[in-house]
């Protein structure tokens, strides 16, 4: 079943996506989602001039080895850049391979193992009182978890703060975007915030927060010991995780559960965090992290050391990606949870899926394959808009983590 077309389609319905579509000899097709939020360009072109032309004619059905050829053929390995354009390779051959065989693709995966995928989603507001509003809403949609940013006094912007609406989307058009950081400001706020929360709402509702990467490990160890009365399913990003011994210190100090790994792009950016367990939760996901093939690797690694999984869902992964998470979810042993942010109604249209929401769970459904398609027609009528994700500085100017 020989590869005969490859084709990269950029759209902007509602924000940029980057969409490898592989057709087969017999007609048969797949998607894979190889959006990188800012960089999109850089993964587009390197699909189109390095890896397109290494796929025409390879036997589709090969998909492991294609994986290898890609990873080891290249000399260069991992990174965004090399893993998003590999992960879209990988995930349109399941697409192609579950297709041809007619079953949706957790079937192939083992099939499911358990009968739904919960799901999180964001709410937030500009202050605690909106914060708590905007909770109550996603309650009342049926959601079981919930993760909780607000507003921080003092500072003008923060990590997570919606511009209303049911998503959150940082990324800005045109030239990024400058926010002021106080970790001073945000430490001492947080604990208000889930204080309230916990109050209001009960000690049913699962509540994550994310600090995205703002923290040093002895901040982040003091916001996860102060957070601990409050019970969190999970504090998520609290510290950069480049060098991953760094989680140690925080683990010392709180039994408040630590999710990372929404910027990995292999199973080495995560080993010392799983096998020293220093976290509880990776999120690594499908199109960071080199597709259906090599998010199956780190599961398994992360499952020998009772880590589980709760993948990044953002809006700036599309619904390609978001249909793959969702099989792998609900194949894989040790899903903890899944990141549902809901995507602008025109991107919804570009990609028509057989996904749905149900109370707070997720069913990836029962189409062949993944169970998303592409109007590519409507995707011409969004085309391309430079955007990028802010950059973050200290209140005396330095540059710090966004
Ligand atoms: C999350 C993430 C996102 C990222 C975004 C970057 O937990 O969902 O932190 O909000 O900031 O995906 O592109
Ligand atoms: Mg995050």
């Amino acid at each position: 079943m020989k590869i005969t077309d490859a084709k990269v389609i950029v759209c902007s319905p509602g924000r940029n996506f980057v969409t490898l579509k592989l057709t087969t000899e017999d007609g048969a097709y797949g998607l894979g989602d190889a959006t990188l939020n800012g960089r999109e360009l850089a993964v587009a072109t390197y699909l189109t001039e390095h890896v397109v032309p290494l796929l025409i004619g390879r036997d589709a059905r090969r998909i492991e080895d294609i994986w290898q050829y890609l990873y080891k053929g290249a000399y260069w390995r991992r990174g965004p850049v090399t893993m998003a354009a590999i992960s879209a390779v990988d995930t349109a051959l399941w697409d192609i391979k579950a297709k041809t065989l007619g079953v949706p693709l957790y079937q192939l995966l083992g099939g499911a193992s358990r009968d739904s995928v919960l799901v999180y989603g964001h709410a937030s507001g500009a202050d605690i009182e909106e914060a708590v509003k905007a909770v109550a809403h996603y309650v009342d949609l049926g959601y079981k978890a919930i993760r909780a940013q607000s507003g921080v006094p003092g500072l003008a912007s923060t990590y997570g703060v919606g511009r209303g609406g049911m998503y959150y989307e940082p990324a800005e058009k045109n030239i990024p975007p400058e926010n002021l950081w106080s970790s001073e400001r945000y430490l001492d706020f947080v604990p208000q915030l889930f204080s309230r929360l916990r109050r209001e709402f009960g000690p049913d509702l699962h509540l994550l927060h994310d600090a995205h990467h703002r923290l040093t490990p002895i901040e982040a160890a003091r916001l996860g010991k102060e957070l601990e009365p409050y019970h969190l399913f999970w504090l998520e990003d609290p510290s950069p995780a480049e060098l991953q011994e760094r989680f140690r210190l925080i683990r010392q100090h709180t039994t408040t559960p630590i999710a990372v790994g929404e910027v990995f792009n292999s199973v080495y950016d995560c080993q010392q965090l799983i096998q020293e367990q220093l976290i509880d939760y990776i999120r690594t996901t499908v199109v960071h992290a080199g597709g259906i093939s090599h998010l199956r690797k780190i599961a398994s690694l992360a499952e020998m050391y009772q880590v589980r999984t709760g993948s990044h869902g953002a809006t700036d992964l599309s619904p390609a990606c978001m249909a793959a998470a969702l099989h792998f979810d609900l194949s894989v042993h040790n899903f903890g949870i899944q990141e549902y942010m809901r995507h602008a109604p025109e991107t919804d249209r570009v990609f028509p899926h057989s996904y749905t929401f149900d109370q707070g769970h997720m069913y990836p459904g029962d189409s062949p394959g993944l169970g998303v398609d592409i109007d590519e027609s409507l995707a011409a009528k969004f085309p391309y808009q430079r955007a990028y994700l802010p950059v973050n500085r200290k209140l005396d100017g330095t540059v710090h983590d966004w």
